[in-house]
């Protein structure tokens, strides 16, 4: 077969390939959002740390991101935080310590290590500006001064917002406590423009071909 007919079938046939899978959620452009895809994951099913399943840090969190193509959620706005929250918003990706405090999915913020400021140098993991923080109240505060939190996740605590809240605390990288990490990917921009090019580029080949056809007369 011509391969400029092959390349048309691949086309035609393979416009699914790629395509964000049925469990993402968009934040649409439509609702005020930035057209990026969402998922919350949970730790592996065989993780378990004093008395906590699918617990998972956050370094692993974000390979696990970086692996399904995204990256761990940077939330730059109220709106985005909202959002993002509400796709978390259920007991299952919340883990409570059994004194009061509630935590909740990880996102893409880090602090350099060793930072004495814990409010001082937090970053997003793709450079967006860091200028909307959503903090639960006394945080972040590197555990009273007494570990290096330099990550960031929702945090709730019973006697001041629940057992889930949209606000955040700075935790410990390595600490074995979260279950839920929000994975956030941006559509690729060029899927669409590439797939509507080829279909153009066939039409104009199944032009071609009838031409060729007419000129030659169906013997
Ligand atoms: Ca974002
Ligand atoms: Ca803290």
């Amino acid at each position: 077969m011509d391969t400029r007919l092959l390349f048309c079938f691949a086309v035609l046939t393979g416009v699914q390939h790629g395509e964000v899978r049925a469990e993402h959620v968009r934040w649409e452009i439509a609702d005020g959002g930035n057209g990026h895809w969402y998922e919350v994951f949970q730790g592996p099913t065989d993780s378990y740390f004093n008395g906590v399943q699918r617990v998972i840090n956050w370094p692993e969190a974000q390979l696990n991101a970086q692996a399904q193509g995204g990256y761990l959620a940077t939330v730059t706005s109220s709106e985005e935080n909202e959002f993002v929250f509400s796709l978390t918003d259920s007991p299952s990706n919340w883990q409570t310590d059994g004194i009061g405090n509630y935590f909740g999915a990880w996102l893409g913020a880090f602090q350099e290590p060793e930072t004495q400021d814990p409010t001082a140098g937090w970053q997003w993991i793709t450079g967006e500006p860091f200028a909307f923080a959503n903090w639960h109240p006394g945080e972040p505060n590197d555990l009273f001064g007494q570990i290096d939190e330099n990550r960031i996740a929702f945090f709730a605590s019973e006697s001041s917002t629940g057992q889930r809240s949209a606000f955040w605390n700075d935790e410990q990288a390595t600490r074995l406590i979260v279950t839920a990490y929000v994975v956030e990917y941006v559509p690729e921009p060029t899927s669409l423009a590439v797939a509507l090019a080829s279909l153009f580029a066939c039409s104009q080949f199944r032009l071609s071909v009838m031409n060729q056809i007419g000129e030659r007369g169906i013997k």
